[in-house]
């Protein structure tokens, strides 16, 4: 029997145990859970597994853990009993009685340990116990750890990281000046504010991080994956922003403001002491500089983030200034010689850089909340304007370009019910197009989109079909209508042959499974007559008609100009 063998064995015998059980490797790392383990912990396996065991254990029972596992492993003991306490994230202790078993596969080799886990806290005497621990290493108020157990959390944070190769990060979060110290004490006493914030800050928590006390007067937040890090810096924003309104709103009148020191681990420091110190001189920063509230220890990050910050200002004023506009662009059905439906497509009309393209000024900016707030005003602004053409063109569909962001929302159809609702336009005449990436997330994570929208009669098409990565089967679980072609592909027809082979087959599969096809990106005669050749129906691009400002749109009277 082969290792993969022993594993499959291993597991098969760990998912039929009913009490919360898991396999531990010779390193002392979670392997597998099973659903009762799960439940105990309230993580999936998925976030277990690769785990170090050590770090759900008390620090306590550590030492004692670690040197009964060592001697199952080492064949000194056939079986592990103890009684522990473990941690289970914000503040949870759990006392358990543990016992593990060796196993080995066939050619006697040591395989793994097989744990499991007997729930002790109704015994007597366990529940006082957990309180005083408790007590001992978590914050009455915010039940936020300690300093000692915080710094022992980012230990075994930056363990699991090495072990890993990620990059960590640490986050100091100070509230204001050093003149203002004894201000900060009465702050950090104030009952009703701590737990605001405590409630503010946990529902801001992101899955990998842990929340501590760090000194006195600051909290410490250890990130186990600090990248992609401007999706980082966009959080540290929002703790901060979170923050500055709890102050305004529990301790108004306070001249107190919050701002943040961050290390990137091991860039900026190899181990706690060293990462502590880079956090701790770029928390000083941030206390000095007005700017930002935030400092990166890494002078690159820095400077990145402080870039993306202003554009995202930039944006935030474009907005207002109203300088965000729609353009439209026509697609063509060539059967019926008329234009089939029309692709709201946003500008931004740049006061000194002229017409810039989404990319221009959407890239990088995917977690940003003012991305959800574009993608609802391109909703509402884009159905009035299609409901008006339907008035001289009844049957005219409007496409538009849905954001993962808005998209991916448990609230979305509520949205785009209210935006259908207000500008009066029937459902059917509405197509979202998603990318193949978030038509496999909301599979995934908002499945239930599919079928409502299905029940409200709106389409759904994917954008620039051919350039990602989902599969026939996917687009049937989701009831997909359309697919639009990648203009990247069509922009090699029809000298390249393997291209040409895949639109033919796509175009094939299309009739087939009842899709409605869209070429999009046509830009010259040769294309154009190709795709013809092909039998393509709906054709889109510079070759009929550019993208263009809504008055425009109507001295086409819904004809194509080459058919004229
Ligand atoms: O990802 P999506 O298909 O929504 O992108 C549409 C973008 O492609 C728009 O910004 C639009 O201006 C651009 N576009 C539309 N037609 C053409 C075309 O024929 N050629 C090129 N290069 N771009 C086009
Ligand atoms: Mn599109």
């Amino acid at each position: 029997m082969n290792h993969s063998l022993a594993d499959n064995y291993a597991v098969s015998y760990l998912l039929q145990l009913t009490r919360p059980s898991f396999l531990i490797d010779s390193q002392g790392h979670i392997r597998r859970v099973n659903a009762a383990m799960e439940r105990l912990c309230g993580l999936p396996n998925a976030r277990m597994a690769d785990l170090p065991l050590l770090s759900l254990v008390h620090p306590y029972d550590r030492s004692v853990n670690q040197s009964l596992l060592r001697r199952l492993w080492c064949g000194e003991r056939d079986e592990l009993r103890q009684e522990l306490c473990l941690m289970l994230g914000h503040g949870r202790l759990l006392h358990v009685q543990m016992e593990g078993i060796l196993l080995r596969n066939p050619g006697g080799e040591q395989h793994c340990v097989l744990a499991s886990l007997a729930d002790l806290s109704g015994r007597p005497g366990v529940a006082l116990h957990e309180r005083r621990a408790a007590l001992k290493f978590y914050h009455r108020v915010t039940g936020w750890a300690f300093p000692p157990l915080f710094r022992d959390r980012v230990q075994q944070v930056l363990r699991q990281s090495r072990y890993r190769r990620q990059q960590a990060a640490l986050m100091l979060l100070g509230f204001g000046q050093k003149h203002q110290a004894d201000q900060l004490e009465k702050v950090f006493h104030q009952r009703r504010f701590l737990v605001k914030l405590m409630e503010r800050l946990e529902a801001l928590r992101r899955p990998d991080s842990f929340l501590g006390h760090y000194g006195h007067n600051q909290l410490g937040i250890v990130v186990e994956e600090a990248e992609p890090l401007h999706l980082l810096a966009d959080w540290v924003q929002e703790v901060l922003e979170t923050s500055r309104n709890v102050i305004a709103g529990e301790l108004p009148g306070a001249s107190i403001r919050p701002y943040a020191g961050l290390a990137l681990f091991p860039g900026n420091g190899g181990h706690f002491d060293e990462l502590a110190t880079s956090a701790a001189l770029a928390l000083h920063k941030a206390g000095q500089d007005l700017g930002a509230g935030f400092h990166f220890s890494d002078a690159d990050t820095q400077a990145l983030t402080l870039s993306r910050l202003e554009r995202h200002r930039q944006l935030q004023q474009a907005i207002r200034n109203g300088e965000l506009i729609l353009f439209y662009q026509p697609v063509f059905d060539l059967r019926r010689r008329k234009i089939q439906s029309v692709e709201a497509l946003i500008r931004w009309q740049h006061p000194t850089r002229g017409l810039l393209l989404p990319a221009d000024f959407l890239a990088d900016l995917e977690h940003l909340e003012l991305l959800r707030e574009i993608g609802q005003q391109i909703l509402v602004q884009a159905c009035s304007q299609a409901r008006e053409w339907r008035r001289t063109m009844p049957d005219l569909r409007l496409s538009i370009n849905t954001f993962p962001q808005l998209f991916l929302r448990p609230d979305f159809p509520n949205r785009l019910d209210q935006a259908l609702a207000a500008a009066d336009l029937p459902p059917e005449a509405l197509q979202l197009e998603i990318t193949e990436e978030t038509l496999v997330a909301a599979l995934r994570d908002t499945p239930q989109h599919f079928d409502t929208l299905r029940h409200r009669g709106v389409r759904i098409a994917i954008d620039d079909y051919g350039s990602g990565a989902s599969s026939l089967s996917q687009l049937h679980r989701a009831d997909i209508q359309t697919l639009k072609i990648d203009g990247r592909m069509i922009g090699t027809l029809p000298a390249c042959a393997p291209t040409a082979a895949m639109a033919s087959a796509i175009l094939d599969t299309a009739r087939h499974c009842n899709f409605d096809v869209v070429a999009e990106g046509v830009e010259t005669a040769e294309q154009f007559h190709f795709l013809q050749k092909l039998d393509c129906q709906q054709l889109q691009g510079y070759y009929l008609a550019r993208p263009m400002p809504a008055e425009h749109f109507t001295l086409f009277d819904g004809k194509l100009p080459v058919f004229h």
